[in-house]
């Protein structure tokens, strides 16, 4: 077994309800087990600021996959809630997004799946929720909560 971070966002229709019940379809029970769940919290948009607003929440899990048997089942969930990777662009809108933040404290590097997550630093959305839920955790030997002090979290709001 091991135990993995992953962050859930969306900007399209009900993204609130979507990632409930995607984090509900992530972690089956037998596969995965969910071990704790974040808030929801409100994030301006980045990458593309001329979008609307996400929502984005973080989990740790607990599974018998592997990195790349997670990915897939992330990916399913991802599509089961319609999302269609033709009809987007990078970093625009989207319904549903499930990326993968960690594995134990593996590094991978293989197409499609970097682990840690390359951009988990530099996301005050990422990190806030996941501070919330793990505050005292390092990746890769950094401090999350010390990575977070340095990002500009304002216009994060968490939704009660
Ligand atoms: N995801 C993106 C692009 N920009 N901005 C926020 N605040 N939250 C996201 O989840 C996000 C984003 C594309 O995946
Ligand atoms: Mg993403
Ligand atoms: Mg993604």
């Amino acid at each position: 077994m091991s135990r993995a971070f992953v962050a859930f966002g969306g900007n399209v229709g009900d993204a609130r309800a979507t990632i409930a019940d995607a984090i509900a379809a992530f972690c089956d029970g037998q596969h995965v087990a969910l071990l704790a769940r974040s808030s929801d919290y409100r994030t301006p948009p980045w990458g593309v600021t001329d979008q609307a607003p996400f929502i984005n929440a973080c989990i740790e899990v607990e599974t018998s996959l592997s990195p790349r048997g997670l990915l897939d089942r992330a990916q399913e969930v991802e599509r089961s809630f319609g999302r269609d990777r033709r009809n987007e662009t990078r970093w625009g809108p989207r319904t549903l997004d499930i990326d993968l933040l960690t594995y134990g404290d593996e590094a991978i590097a293989e197409p499609n799946l970097t682990l840690p997550h390359p951009r988990l630093f530099e996301r005050a959305f990422v990190l806030v929720p996941l501070v919330e839920i793990a505050p005292d955790a390092a990746v890769a030997g950094r401090s999350l909560r010390e990575s977070l002090d340095k990002l500009d979290q304002s216009g994060i709001e968490r939704l009660p």
